[in-house]
């Protein structure tokens, strides 16, 4: 039985992530600094045998290392960062270290310990602002963050050590991720975890703007199943790849189903834009489709209603 390893595996993709490889028949070791992640997220991970666990922050060489002297890794599901923008740009060089160094550290160490191939968590921020939608992973990148920097570096880096080194990488720019364990707790969380929470707690939402923004909504379930397949499919293309539905729709189409469900909520408050807001977002999924023979399975309404399903954390 093959082993990977995830990092930011107690994170709300990585969770997602670590149950669905070991629901189809992988070990997983997770490492976690609980900076974002949450250890209740793994309660189901943690009923396996198949699993371990183990408190490690990403940028710890060494501590890394002793972790892939220990075990023989088929593969790395790269996750832990600082998944902030806003606090890309206050805490630049944790930024530096957690979003690039230690991807550097991560790429390393699969290269020296023979570990084939690293998943990496990339963003649709590479793209910045676009003004031609969908995005297109040929579209030039234009990193509005230190964050999209740092993701977009870390992509270039990754790449260019596969042409030198026996080292495959799957770069997914995930677009907006959302589902059940998303921690809606921070103004900077997701907007649909935050929105979840409210209509079920019955306060009314904040909209940032217009409301008429738009975004490409990814059940999570989605991301854990692309992260899977190319964590453990026999033949991969190494590249980037968007993770993306290429359907939009706008927070005020999400606030009139929100409505349907909870009739009696008080209407949202809609207040300035956000600094640096993008307005519209949605990438074009066919280099996915065409490389992986896969596609977002879960259409928005339905992934909505198993949002509002699982209890809010
Ligand atoms: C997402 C990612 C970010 C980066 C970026 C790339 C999340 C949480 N963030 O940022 O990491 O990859 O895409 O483009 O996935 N909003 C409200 N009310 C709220 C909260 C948000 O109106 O209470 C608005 C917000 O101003 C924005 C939209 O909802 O227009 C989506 O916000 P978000 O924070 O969920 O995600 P986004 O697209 O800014």
């Amino acid at each position: 039985m093959d082993t990977y390893l995830v990092t930011g595996a107690a994170g709300f993709i990585g969770s997602h992530s670590v149950d669905y490889l070991l629901a189809t028949g992988h070990k997983v070791i997770g490492i976690d600094n609980f900076y974002t992640g949450n250890i209740k997220n793994l309660d189901q991970a943690l009923r396996s045998s198949e699993f371990q666990f183990l408190e490690l922050d990403v940028t710890d060489e060494h501590g890394l290392a002793a972790l892939f002297s220990a075990h023989k890794f088929a593969g790395v599901l790269h996750l832990a960062a600082l998944v902030s923008v806003p606090e890309s740009f206050s805490k630049p060089a944790l930024n530096f270290k957690t979003n690039i160094a230690a991807t550097d550290t991560v790429a390393r160490l699969c290269i020296d310990n023979q570990c084939p191939r690293i998943v990496f968590a990339s963003s649709a921020a590479v793209y910045g602002n676009s003004e031609i939608l969908p995005n297109v992973e040929t579209a030039r990148p234009n990193p509005q963050s230190p964050y999209a920097a740092a993701k977009l570096s870390s992509e270039i880096l990754l790449l260019t050590y596969t042409k030198s080194y026996p080292l495959e990488a799957v770069c997914f720019r995930y677009f907006n991720v959302y589902g059940p364990r998303q921690d809606p707790n921070s103004p900077y969380s997701g907007v649909l975890s935050i929105f979840a929470k409210n209509f079920q707690e019955g306060s009314p939402v904040t909209v940032y703007g217009d409301g008429e923004q738009t975004r490409d909504f990814i059940y999570v379930q989605d991301v854990a199943r692309a992260n899977c397949n190319a964590l453990t499919a026999k033949r991969i293309s190494s590249n980037y790849y968007n993770l993306c539905t290429n359907q939009a729709i706008s927070l005020n189409q999400v606030l009139t189903l929100l409505h349907q469900y909870y009739p009696n909520v008080t209407p949202a408050q809609y207040i300035a834009s956000r600094v640096g807001d993008i307005r519209h977002s949605r990438g074009d999924a066919s280099r996915l489709q065409e490389t992986f023979g896969i596609s977002a399975q879960v259409p928005f309404d339905k992934g909505l209603k198993k949002l509002l399903a699982a209890k809010s954390p």
